[in-house]
């Protein structure tokens, strides 16, 4: 009850803070601040602690982070691309967003990177640890501004599965946890195709189905409805549970 406020209290002298600026060039940026720091108060007051999963030790990761599902994409595009060092590759943030945007790799390193060494687990029973780094997702997610009716953020990849294009989905909570990263490096180099080159998603508090891998697009939407068969994933779209919490 204390902390909760010390929470409010801290809120409501920050916001009246930014109410006295005026409309400088600097508004804008303080306003995202605000924006940002009232989602994470509200996470705190609506769940308490932000749950974090575990990390390890550089000495148990697995000497060999083996690939799943998808390990060559098999598009001339992507080809082409990989040929080229991915200079090409973008990743475009879209959909119910204030300020779209196609990032290059240099712009996705250019970013605050968070290093991060983790558990991956998958339902056909095999896991590993690796080191994963890249910017937080709600890094990006800060940038495009997702407005108020966006609820899930969806996953595009570059590649298909038995002829199905893979994707992902995940709510708000997961998209700005912490961990919650877009990572090129495993354990400090450039990711292996087999683990999802040039960009795949890290959401540690789930299944290893949900780290999209091959990034191409991040899309902000209101509903998974309209997306493939409707379940918010495509191994969820063949009977797998959307929210696969460990
Ligand atoms: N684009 C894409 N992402 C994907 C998959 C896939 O086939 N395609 N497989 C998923 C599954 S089931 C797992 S366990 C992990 C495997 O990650 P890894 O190949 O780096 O081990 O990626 C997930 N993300
Ligand atoms: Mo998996």
């Amino acid at each position: 009850m204390k902390r909760r406020n010390f929470l409010v209290a801290g809120a409501a002298a920050f916001l009246a803070g930014c109410s006295k600026i005026g409309k400088t060039d600097a508004f804008a940026a303080v306003v995202d601040t605000a924006e940002s720091w009232h989602r994470g108060l509200h996470r705190a007051l609506g769940f308490g602690r932000i749950q974090m999963a575990p990390e390890f030790a550089r000495s148990q990761i697995s000497p060999f982070f083996r690939g799943n599902g998808t390990q060559q994409v098999d598009s001339d595009a992507y080809r082409a691309s990989a040929a080229s060092g991915f200079a090409d590759w973008r990743l475009v943030v879209n959909g119910l967003v204030t300020r779209p945007l196609a990032l290059s790799m240099d712009a996705i390193r250019a970013l605050p990177q968070r290093t991060q060494i983790t558990r991956h687990d998958c339902v056909e029973g095999w896991s590993a640890i690796g080191q994963w780094t890249g910017p937080q997702l709600s890094a990006l997610l800060e940038m495009a501004r997702p407005i108020d009716a966006a609820r899930y953020i969806v996953f595009h990849c570059a590649d298909t599965l038995g002829g199905a294009p893979y994707y992902e989905s995940c709510d708000m909570d997961d998209a700005f946890h912490p961990q919650t990263i877009v990572a090129h490096l495993l354990n400090g180099g450039p990711l292996p195709e087999r683990n999802g080159a040039p960009l795949r998603l890290r959401i540690e508090r789930q299944l290893g189905y949900k780290h999209a891998k091959y990034l191409t697009r991040i899309e902000a939407v209101a509903s998974l409805d309209e997306f493939y068969g409707g379940h918010g994933g495509y191994w969820e779209d063949r009977g797998y549970q959307w929210y696969a919490g460990i």
